[in-house]
């Protein structure tokens, strides 16, 4: 006889509900919207007295209730009133002069890094793990893998650390979506770096061809080289994103670690989201994962530049903004800071539409800020 049917999976159910904590747990969440969302900013109102509400209490990803309900993540900072909204104006008026935006982007055409020399990434045997030949890691700004650990004898990944204010300590890497040949490479950089939370901002396939292996198992666990990856748990936020949960292992030594998967899976390659809204939760929702860590964030899609260089930007700029540790000017500077991640990579976003999505996002939080603020 055929085996029982499985229940049917529908939103606001839990597809599966586990006890054993071994066990896959694949969940939908339950979307509940916020009492009010801040408004585009496209339609935003001089008034910024109407009230900011949360709308309901946001359920950790790690939950494994059978009905979980989420709202938006509420914005935070420590940003203050008049300075977000001298950043907000200057935002709205540059948006838009369509004219000024243009130049803008043209200059940041013309740009070139020095020192831009990428003569690892093009040798004989490194060629092979490169996605695209117009972004490979620069050999003064890559991450090198242990030689001793590595599958291949090998150093290279066409991964780049992407430093903000702490010359040191990366904030992020930037790398492609990994190949066949390069899962092991990933999972090891994964590792050796201390990492923790992956932000994924392609879908697998697009129109049919192919952005990014798929570097995790399905069910169960994979063994890549040395690095064992067990799927601990699936949770579908909504169309748009959804996270994973990773027990890494490294079979040399035994240690563990556990690693967050942030998907984003509805931003096509040299294109922008459909809405900044939904990809501002998605970052608020991967920085409360991250709060109070200190390794890089790895951030990657395709060819590790276009939507990868487009969120850094976003993100970094915004971070800059909620510590408030820049003088205004260099803060809404928001090109010299392009400038700076196309020092450490090449073709960090690609096109000018990427650029003005990146200016309209971070308009759109500071929008979001400034209504959480008590008035
Ligand atoms: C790892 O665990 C296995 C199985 O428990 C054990 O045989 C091996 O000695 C351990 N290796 C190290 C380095 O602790
Ligand atoms: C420059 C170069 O050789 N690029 C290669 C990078 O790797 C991919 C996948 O193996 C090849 O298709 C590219 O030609």
């Amino acid at each position: 006889p055929p085996p029982p049917a499985a229940p049917p999976e529908s939103p606001g159910q839990a597809s599966k509900h586990f006890n054993n904590p071994h066990e896959l747990c694949r969940q939908r969440m339950a979307v509940k919207p916020p009492a009010e969302r801040p408004e585009p900013i496209s339609s935003r109102i001089n008034s910024v007295s109407s009230q900011f509400s949360d709308g309901g209490q946001a359920v950790s990803p790690s939950a494994r209730s059978s009905i979980s309900s989420w709202s938006e993540e509420p914005a935070h900072s420590n940003m203050d009133i008049s300075t977000g909204h001298m950043i907000l104006s200057y935002m709205e008026d540059h948006l838009k002069n369509k004219d000024r935006l243009e130049k803008e982007w043209e200059a940041l055409c013309a740009y070139q890094a020095e020192p831009n020399a990428c003569t690892i990434g093009l040798k004989d045997g490194n060629a092979k793990k490169n996605r695209s030949t117009a972004v490979v890691a620069y050999d003064h700004s890559r991450i090198t893998l242990k030689v001793e650990n590595s599958q291949g004898n090998s150093d290279y990944i066409n991964a780049s650390p992407i430093m903000d204010h702490d010359p040191r300590n990366p904030a992020y890497i930037a790398t492609q979506g990994p190949l066949p040949s390069t899962v092991a490479d990933f999972w090891q950089m994964v590792w050796e770096n201390g990492c923790v939370v992956i932000v994924m901002l392609t879908p697998l396939v697009e129109s049919g061809v192919k952005q990014c292996y798929h570097y995790w198992p399905d069910e169960g666990s994979n063994l890549y080289h040395i690095y064992e990856v067990n799927l601990v748990s699936e949770h579908i936020w909504c169309d748009d994103f959804l996270v994973r949960s990773f027990y890494l292992k490294n079979m040399q030594t035994n240690e563990t670690r556990t690693v967050t998967q942030f998907h984003f899976l509805t931003w096509l390659n040299q294109n922008v989201p459909e809405t900044s809204r939904t990809l501002l939760d998605f970052r608020r929702k991967v920085n409360k994962c991250y709060r109070g860590r200190s390794c890089p964030i790895i951030v990657h899609c395709s060819d590790g530049a276009g939507r990868t260089g487009t969120y850094i930007l976003i993100d970094m700029v915004l971070n800059k903004m909620a510590k408030g540790r820049r003088s205004l000017s260099r803060l809404i500077d928001i090109a010299a800071t392009l400038e700076h991640l196309r020092d450490q990579r090449p073709g960090m976003v690609q096109t000018k539409d990427q650029f003005e999505f990146a200016l309209t996002a971070v308009a759109e939080e500071v929008n979001a800020i400034l209504k959480a603020l008590p008035q």
